[in-house]
């Protein structure tokens, strides 16, 4: 047995998770169970014992100042003609709730757009060759992103235009995209990159965002006690923050990323717990900034660090990730998806996890209690994300000294492999995936070498083959069963033949269950949907990445746009977006920005607005005429799938491509009947 250290007991509490109602994937069932025979407390033992605030949950509690928390529960008799509900300032339900949700979009685009930019400073470095560690990989991409920028990528020489010399545009690039976080005047440049159309609205709605740092300002300022007191007015700064992630510090943390490490292209990769490997030495990395784990991916594969696991006696070492750190590593290396948000403790409790290294985001503070448990280092590697627990190790990351950082972070993780206890129970259940999609392998999977654009997607749209597109991203809940509604979503989805983009967590949930592969597409499909897989070889689901990555959604939306066909705005697309089982800030900056760019969308679990009724109307019904999107809300796995698809058929007969769409979906009597 084990040198499993108890650190607290649930079974002492009087309620536990029951394994079979958190998750529908039997890898998670089964450590839980595990967990909870060796005393080891999980986030889902603790869904169990701590119920959330229903007002908090539902957007009416205010603690802007110290007179509150001001409560203002929905009534059971609600009446909009005489709601009285006001905080000690006066403040209605709708202010308090229109203050709480853009303060969330400022949080999640805080911290894409921070992410963003240590990426950026990375890249800065890397173009003035002060790190041996990153180097420009990827110089078409480069180019293709530079004059986005208002960089030049040619110059003329004695009349004659020739390119421009790359380690000059990289570092113009570097010194633009700093810039776009701070500067005094104009607006965030990517904004262009939307069609016109699109970028009309904005302007006319006055939501152009300055740049990235000073919308998330005024949107604190703006939430103070005592300042913005019109809910509609200070939806107006959550769009503009919103906008300024999506289309400003998240797009330009995806572009270079993928000057840096390369562009994603479709590659073969593994899902789920069963990825670790009992005989080799497990190194777990999870969090969301590429700018470490890319040199930890390099150091491991390298002969001295393999000759040094055997030497410890391991058969190599297995690296995996959790959440997007996972996205990234998968997309451009094929590293396997080792799980989702909620599996990260569990991925500990196997027993074989030798090091778990995390940078920023959805790391889970209580992973230092279960590491205490075993005997897994736990690394810090951020200097902005440290936690308080004694067990653990700060490495702290610096791109100047990358490689030798990874290196100590690896050798560590090799270290521990022989502090291993008796006791490992690694899964056995994993599925193989395909993942690695992006704008640029759409383009070339679905688009035909010989236009080169998306005109094939768009003609199989219009002649109703694939009935449109769905876009479903997001987080893992422990309010709700992990899992269920991502993979129900999405199977609904693509039974009516809508193409799924999918990035965050609900890509690795996909993955896991087995979506993310060709073969998918004839077990789970519509007969349009499965037609177009089959014959280009590709899976009903694609993997476009990590949370950031939400921007390749936008960009391949906006391609669709340009193929022509299908309107000349991402509003007219026969599209819809979804986050299933969402929990942190950053998806509500991101259904904002998807919102604002014109698409419908919807929420599951919760949605923070429901206790100010007039605000939550403004969001689903009033926001539809002012961006051509909208929000809403729908618990129901398929209900909210259907909500979805009734969109896109309204999409579609406003196209006016709802007739093609009728002649596909004739059953089989009908056929037989034509047979005749
Ligand atoms: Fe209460 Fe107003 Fe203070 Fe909010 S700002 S806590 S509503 S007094
Ligand atoms: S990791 S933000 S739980 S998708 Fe990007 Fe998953 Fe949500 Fe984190």
């Amino acid at each position: 047995m084990a040198e499993v250290k108890e650190i607290k007991k649930v079974a002492k509490k009087a309620k536990m998770a029951d394994p079979a109602t958190a998750s529908i994937d039997p890898a998670t069932r089964e450590m839980l169970e595990r967990a909870q025979k060796l005393g080891v407390e999980t986030i889902f033992d603790r869904a169990v014992t701590m119920k959330a605030c229903n007002i908090g949950s539902q957007g009416t509690c205010c603690k802007n100042c110290s007179m509150g928390p001001c409560r203002l529960p929905l009534p059971k008799d609600y009446d909009e003609a005489t709601d009285e509900r006001k905080g000690l300032c006066g403040a209605t339900a709708n202010t308090i709730a229109a203050r709480n949700f853009i303060r969330m979009v400022a949080g999640g685009a805080a911290a894409h757009s921070d992410h963003g930019r240590s990426v950026a400073e990375v890249f800065m470095s890397a173009a003035r060759k002060e790190t041996e560690a990153y180097k420009i990989k990827d110089e078409g991409k480069l180019r293709q992103m530079a004059p986005h920028l208002g960089v030049a990528t040619t110059l003329e020489v004695d009349g004659e235009v020739q390119d421009r010399d790359i380690d000059e545009i990289a570092l113009e690039v570097a010194e633009k995209s700093l810039n776009e976080w701070g500067k005094a005047e104009g607006t965030v440049e990517y904004l262009k990159r939307a069609p016109a159309p699109r970028y009309e609205i904005w302007k006319k709605q006055g939501v152009l965002p300055r740049n990235i740092d000073r919308e998330i300002v005024e949107i604190m300022h703006r939430t103070h006690m005592g300042v913005d007191q019109d809910y509609k007015n200070l939806m107006k700064q959550g769009v503009r923050a919103s906008l300024a992630d999506g289309w400003g510090g998240s797009m330009l943390a995806t572009d270079m990323q993928d000057v840096l490490f390369g562009t994603p292209f479709p590659l073969v990769s593994e899902a789920n717990l069963g990825v670790m490997k009992e005989d080799m030495v497990n190194i777990v990395i999870h969090g969301h900034e590429p700018v470490l784990s890319e040199v930890i991916v390099e150091v491991a594969q390298t002969k001295e660090m393999i000759d040094y696991a055997k030497e410890k006696g391991a058969k190599g070492i297995q690296l995996s990730g959790i959440c997007c750190t996972a996205n990234e590593i998968l997309q451009r290396h094929g590293v396997p998806l080792c799980g989702t948000f909620l599996q990260q403790e569990l991925a500990i409790v196997t027993g074989a996890c030798d090091a778990m290294v995390v940078d920023i985001q959805c790391i889970m503070q209580n992973l230092a209690n279960v590491a205490k448990c075993f005997h897994t280092k736990l690394i810090t590697t951020h200097p902005i994300a440290r936690m308080e627990q004694d067990n653990v190790v700060h490495i702290e990351f610096d791109e100047h000294h990358a490689l030798e950082d990874a290196q100590r972070i690896v050798k560590l993780a090799i270290d521990n492999f022989t502090e291993r206890g008796a006791d490992v129970m690694i899964p056995k259940h994993k599925s193989p995936m395909v993942g690695g999609f992006g704008v640029e392998s759409v383009q070339y999977h679905l688009g035909g070498t010989f236009r080169g654009d998306y005109y094939t997607l768009n003609d199989n749209i219009i002649n109703g083959r694939i009935r449109g597109i769905g876009g479903v991203v997001g987080c893992n809940n422990a309010r709700t069963k992990h899992n269920e509604a991502h993979i129900q979503v999405v199977k609904e989805l693509i039974k009516n033949d809508v193409i799924v983009l999918t990035t965050g967590c609900n890509a690795i949930a996909c993955a896991m269950e087995g979506l993310l592969t060709p073969e998918s597409a004839k077990v789970f499909c519509g007969p349009g949907l499965a037609e177009v897989c089959e014959t280009v070889g590709i899976p009903p689901v694609l993997h476009l990445g990590s949370c950031v990555d939400n921007s390749r959604i936008l960009l391949a939306a906006t391609e669709v746009v340009k193929a022509g066909g299908l309107g000349n705005d991402i509003s007219a697309l026969p599209a819809a977006g979804s986050a299933p089982e969402w929990m942190s800030e950053k998806a509500i900056s991101i259904g904002q920005y998807f919102v604002a760019s014109g698409v419908y969308t919807v929420f599951g679990t919760v949605f923070p607005a429901e206790g100010a009724p007039v605000f939550q109307r403004f969001l689903f019904e009033e926001m539809e005429k002012m961006y051509g999107g909208m929000w809403d809300f729908e618990k129901d796995p398929i209900l909210h799938a259907r909500k979805m698809i009734a969109h896109i058929d309204k999409k579609r007969k406003e196209l006016g491509i709802d007739k093609a769409r009728e002649r596909v979906m004739m059953d089989m009597s009908d056929r037989m009947a034509l047979e005749v």
